[in-house]
């Protein structure tokens, strides 16, 4: 009830009056009245004007269920969406939910994460307030090996959803970053629960750093937020159903040839490390070549120094630039 009175009131764009939401709603005017309140104490500017009705003022940047429900306009992510106040990882959330059976398309978005998680066994800074912490569920008939790519779908989702959203030219650090002014912005992490040759399901997290001001001594160097980039604050719900709506894009894409065929152009025109000389941090030591960009199964092409081509594939591996995080 929240959500779609809140969803009338944003798209009239003007006044709605008391009437015509009990009309729409089959609902009475004090539960409209009510209703109204609730969406007030959650933080949304509405006025109510006697003999005109009720007007949301301009947008904010609510964040919380109704928020989130009324601002979502994909076709089938988050037709199932959670947002909670306060999780430990909204990975983890969604591992949990996908053990009780929980549909392919499931989102948990989370206010804030305390044991927010990196690649690796590394961690990920995710305060209150300042970020777009979420993770969704899918359940593809695909073999294993192809879930590596879907980092990369989500990439460009990413990237699209800021693009859209915040007008910021962001780029793509391969493979799991999104990054502007040279730092990070976003990260991506996928996970799976697989057996050999089938996969029960893939976990995509998303971490966009929106509000954040001040970083951990740790991360000042190489994190920045939105807000830094633009000077501007973000309607984060707005930003969601954006990053949302391009994942439903670039997966279709994916799944069409079932490879990055259909994104590797537009993904290498994104690459912040097109061209450049990159650090491939790999386990057994460390070398440095040009990046060409991705190959269609989304592994960089590395050129070494003797003109030798190597394809770096993404889990083994960190990439940074020579002269720095990019
Ligand atoms: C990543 O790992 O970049 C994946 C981050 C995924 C976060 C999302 S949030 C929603 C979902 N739920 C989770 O628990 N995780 C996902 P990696 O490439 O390993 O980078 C981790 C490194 O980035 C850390 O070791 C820090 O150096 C740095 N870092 C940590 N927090 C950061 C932040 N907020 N912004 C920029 N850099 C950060």
């Amino acid at each position: 009830m929240k959500a779609k009175i809140l969803t009338c009131l944003k798209e009239a764009g003007n006044y709605v009056s008391g009437q015509a939401l009990c009309e729409q709603f089959g609902v009475s005017r004090t539960a409209v009245w009510k209703t109204i309140r609730q969406l007030q104490d959650e933080g949304w500017e509405i006025e109510a004007v006697r003999n005109r009705g009720y007007r949301l003022l301009d947008s904010q940047d609510v964040y919380n269920q109704a928020a989130l429900e009324s601002a979502l306009h994909t076709r089938w992510l988050g037709k199932n969406l959670i947002y909670l106040d306060e999780i430990d990882s909204t990975n983890t959330q969604v591992r949990r939910l996908a053990d009780q059976g929980a549909p392919e398309g499931t989102v948990v978005v989370a206010e804030q994460q305390n044991a927010g998680k990196g690649r690796r066994g590394r961690s990920w800074v995710g305060p209150k307030g300042s970020g777009i912490w979420m993770s969704f569920l899918l359940r593809p008939e695909f073999a294993p090996e192809a879930a590596s790519m879907l980092t990369l779908v989500a990439a460009m989702a990413v990237a699209d959803g800021i693009r859209e959203v915040c007008r910021l030219d962001c780029q793509i650090k391969w493979p799991n970053d999104i990054v502007a002014d040279g730092k990070k912005l976003c990260g991506i992490l996928t996970e799976m629960s697989s057996e050999m040759d089938s996969i029960h399901y893939v976990i995509v997290g998303i971490g966009i750093n929106v509000g954040i001001r001040q970083f951990p001594e740790e991360i000042r160097e190489t994190a920045t937020s939105l807000v830094l980039c633009t000077g501007e604050s973000v309607e984060r719900a707005k930003l969601v159903d954006a990053v949302l709506r391009g994942w439903e894009h670039w997966y279709e894409v994916f799944l069409q040839t079932m490879d990055l065929e259909g994104l590797q152009e537009s993904y290498n025109s994104q690459l912040v490390n097109m061209e450049r000389e990159v650090k491939v941090l790999a386990p057994g030591g460390s070398y440095t070549g040009i990046s060409h960009g991705i190959n269609k199964t989304g592994e960089l092409i590395v050129e070494l120094p003797d003109g030798e081509l190597r394809n770096v594939m993404s889990g083994e591996v960190s990439v940074r630039g020579v002269y720095g995080y990019v």
